[in-house]
């Protein structure tokens, strides 16, 4: 891998958190982050991020055990992003994911039980134990770990929520480290030609794994979209009031319209790519400590609030890992039943 994961020295800048390239099209700097005059419940926002970091860690915790498994990406560090911007969809609209999609399954409504049992691969999962991580599916969610793959697939969503005229939208999470698939380009022309209600919703951590941003990617991620004349708004903050005003507007504004919109969000993530593989610099972590979105809101709870918060999170977590470890495991049976399902939907071919 290019780069030795630490920010580079042309990458630092006034701007506490923002390559200094990007600074001019940075519409919000970080300055912001507490000068929001969003009137949104705060203690609302806070239960939902909670719920996340708390999950997260537990499942770092569960995986070191070994009693998850497969593979898992967490997202602690980047709770404002699934919760500013899902927060704002309504609960019809569909919301497509990666592998790092825990944080967005779980804000669009998923159950936390139904999470906790898909990672340790019992029966009672949401994808039936089989899925794992990075396959997770109830109707309005779907997430899938093949890096790109599921922007075409929410672009067709999202046509077909138009012709249905249903007035729902979907929402796409795509990462920084993803804009090297080329199905993305494509996905943002057919997008825009067609008039397709789809909202494309860039993390940007500025990781791809390990590979730094400035090791894997030229130009401007603002640029891409207006490329094809999608309108775009950048956001430099893990306020998660701030992402969920700009969501306000820019959902409403795809609702009305029918057309494409993106929003381009520089975050940061505290976890490991995957369950240890660390290999940034430990003083560059630290340095984005300071924009925990968590910590952000904090001061905007009272005492009380956030204990609350706090605990009715750690215990929906303790509860959903603790059923999920009693939860039977699948039968084998019910695997040949859904690959032959599978093979029935897609025709004999797929057999070879
Ligand atoms: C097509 C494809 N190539 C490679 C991988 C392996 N892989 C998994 S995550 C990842 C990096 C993704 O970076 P980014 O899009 O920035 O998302 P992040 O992990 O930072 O959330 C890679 C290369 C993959 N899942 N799919
Ligand atoms: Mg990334």
């Amino acid at each position: 891998m290019p780069g030795r994961g630490g920010l580079d020295d042309d990458c630092r800048s006034d701007s506490p958190i923002f390559p200094a390239r990007y600074l001019e099209t940075t519409t919000r700097p970080m300055d912001r982050i507490l000068k929001s005059t969003c009137d949104l419940i705060p203690a609302e926002l806070m239960q939902e991020m909670l719920r996340i970091r708390l999950f997260e860690e537990s499942t770092l915790h569960e995986f070191s055990k070994g009693r998850l498994s497969g593979t898992t990406h967490t997202c602690i560090g980047q709770e404002a992003s699934a919760v500013g911007v899902v927060s704002a969809l309504r609960r019809s609209d569909v919301v497509f994911s990666n592998h790092r999609g825990h944080g967005h399954y779980l804000a669009h409504g998923g159950s936390m039980h139904g999470l906790a049992a898909e990672l340790m691969g019992r029966r009672t999962g949401v994808s039936g134990g089989r899925g794992g991580s990075q396959h997770l599916h109830f109707p309005g969610f779907y997430s899938n770990g093949v890096q790109g793959g599921i922007v075409p697939c929410a672009v067709g969503m999202a046509l077909a929520e138009k012709y249905k005229k249903s007035q729902a939208i979907v929402a796409v999470f795509l990462g920084d480290g993803t804009f090297g698939e080329g199905v993305v380009y494509e996905s943002f022309n057919i997008a825009s030609l067609w008039r397709i209600p789809v909202l494309f919703v860039v993390e940007n951590n500025r990781y791809a794994q390990t590979t730094p941003l400035l090791s894997h990617f030229s130009g401007d991620f603002s640029l891409r979209f207006k490329a094809f004349r999608i309108d775009v708004e950048e956001l430099d903050t893990n306020d998660v009031t701030i992402i969920r005003e700009a969501a306000d507007s820019i959902t409403a504004s795809v609702r009305e319209t029918c057309e494409p919109r993106a929003m381009v969000l520089h975050t940061y993530r505290f976890s490991p790519h995957s369950k240890g593989d660390e290999v940034r610099d430990l003083a560059e972590i630290e340095h984005y400590r300071q924009f925990d979105p968590i910590i952000l809101l904090r001061s905007r709870l009272s005492d009380e609030e956030y204990d609350l918060a706090l605990s009715t999170a750690r215990d929906e977590v303790s509860r959903a890992f603790g059923q999920a470890e009693l939860d039977a495991w699948p039968d084998p049976a019910d695997l040949l039943k859904a690959r032959e399902e599978l093979l029935n939907v897609c025709g004999r071919s797929f057999r070879h």
